[in-house]
């Protein structure tokens, strides 16, 4: 059941496997630095945390790629780190380098000492998703999303972004039931977390598994995908008479696409290292599927750009039953012309309205 008062409901058709006119497409990191509006009003909010923090400016840049190309789907402007950042540890963007918190877990007592924060702490996310959804006016659909228990886990031990993991994998080899209770407190904050962002009004909500795909092949069901499971069951998927669809993204998770395919989300996000048709055998069309454009095919030509989104259709194959939702298949590149942004929209609506047809 979809939305009447959406003028655009495709995406969330997609998901729920439904007749669709054409492949619905979005794109992760689709407001960000790779548009000038975007880095314009970054710098007028002073940093990433005020921009995030602030619902109106945060409103704006969520809008500001809609108003260029004829997206499917608007995503909250936020970051997945804002939980761990009402947790106290202290998230700070340093310019050029990314996320840092100054308090990162590297203690029994720290990891003694976390507890699932109060929701009131995060209500500029929930004020913003408000503002986003009545600006929308029913345009397209909001998503709301959040950070698998194992992706946070990785910021919050690691304090950054990190190369090899050493640190929480020190924990995981070390101390495993430590890393456990941080994500025993990761999935129950996240569950309040992403029902809160629905009440607020997101019509779909994603989680962010980026980092699932490091662990050892053994390690991912216990470790990631048994947190990231219960966050899904814990998660309202009926609103306003409405079904609130959620999709899951591992990124390298293909190894385990069977196993994330049967965690309960309605759709499964992929990286460009799957092939769309492989993983729609492997699921057995129980799930649609999200993805997997290679961002950096972004890069290419005119001809190449178009030639590599029709490749991504054609091999999830016909699309009229719904199942397939186009994206990237991991977040834009800062350097991405948006003038390419606009060849694969048109190349996504036009080649997938054909092949309907
Ligand atoms: O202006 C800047 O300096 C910020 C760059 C930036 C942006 C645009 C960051 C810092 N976060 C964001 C927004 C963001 N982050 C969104 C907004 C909505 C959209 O997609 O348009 C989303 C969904 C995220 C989610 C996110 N943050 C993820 C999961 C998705 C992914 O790309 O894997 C992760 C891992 C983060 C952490 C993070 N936040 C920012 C950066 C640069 C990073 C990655 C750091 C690293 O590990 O290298």
């Amino acid at each position: 059941m979809t939305d009447s008062s959406l003028k655009n409901d495709v995406f969330l058709r997609a998901l729920l496997r439904e007749p669709v006119p054409y492949t619905p497409i979005w794109m992760m990191r689709q407001a960000g630095r790779y548009l000038p509006e975007y880095r314009e009003t970054r710098a007028q909010a002073g940093s990433f945390l005020a921009l995030a923090q602030n619902p109106e400016l945060a409103c704006e840049v969520t809008l500001q790629p809609l108003r260029r190309f004829p997206l499917d789907a608007a995503i909250l402007f936020s970051d997945i780190l804002t939980i761990p950042h009402a947790m106290g540890l202290g998230l700070d963007f340093v310019a050029g380098e990314g996320p840092q918190f100054a308090s990162p877990l590297r203690s029994e007592e720290a990891v003694a000492a976390l507890a699932v924060p109060d929701m009131a702490l995060l209500q500029y996310v929930f004020d913003a998703v408000s503002v986003i959804r009545r600006e929308l006016d029913g345009q397209v659909p909001l998503i709301g999303f959040a950070g698998s228990p194992w992706t946070l886990a990785c910021y919050m031990v690691e304090g950054q972004g990190t190369q090899d993991y050493r640190q929480i994998k020190s924990m995981l080899y070390r101390r495993p039931d430590l890393l456990h209770r941080i994500l025993d407190i990761n999935a129950r904050a996240t569950i309040q977390y992403l029902n809160e962002q629905v009440r607020a009004g997101a019509q779909a909500l994603m989680i962010f598994d980026s980092w699932g795909g490091v662990l050892a092949h053994h390690h991912f069901q216990a470790f990631s995908l048994d947190y990231t499971g219960r966050v899904v069951s814990g998660l309202m998927r009926e609103h306003e008479g409405r079904r609130i669809p959620v999709i899951v993204f591992t990124k390298g998770g293909m190894p385990w696409l069977e196993a994330i395919a049967a965690c309960g989300a309605d759709a499964i996000g992929l990286d460009w290292t799957t092939s769309l048709s492989e993983a729609r055998r492997r699921t057995g069309d129980r799930v649609a599927l999200q993805g997997n454009l290679d961002p950096m095919a972004l890069f290419g030509d005119e001809a190449s750009i178009r030639r590599e989104a029709r490749h991504v259709l054609d091999d999830f194959g016909a699309p009229q039953g719904g199942g397939h939702v186009f994206n990237l298949g991991h977040g834009i590149s800062r350097f991405t012309p948006p003038e390419a942004v606009e060849i694969l929209v048109d190349e996504v609506h036009s080649h997938s309205r054909r092949a309907s047809a």
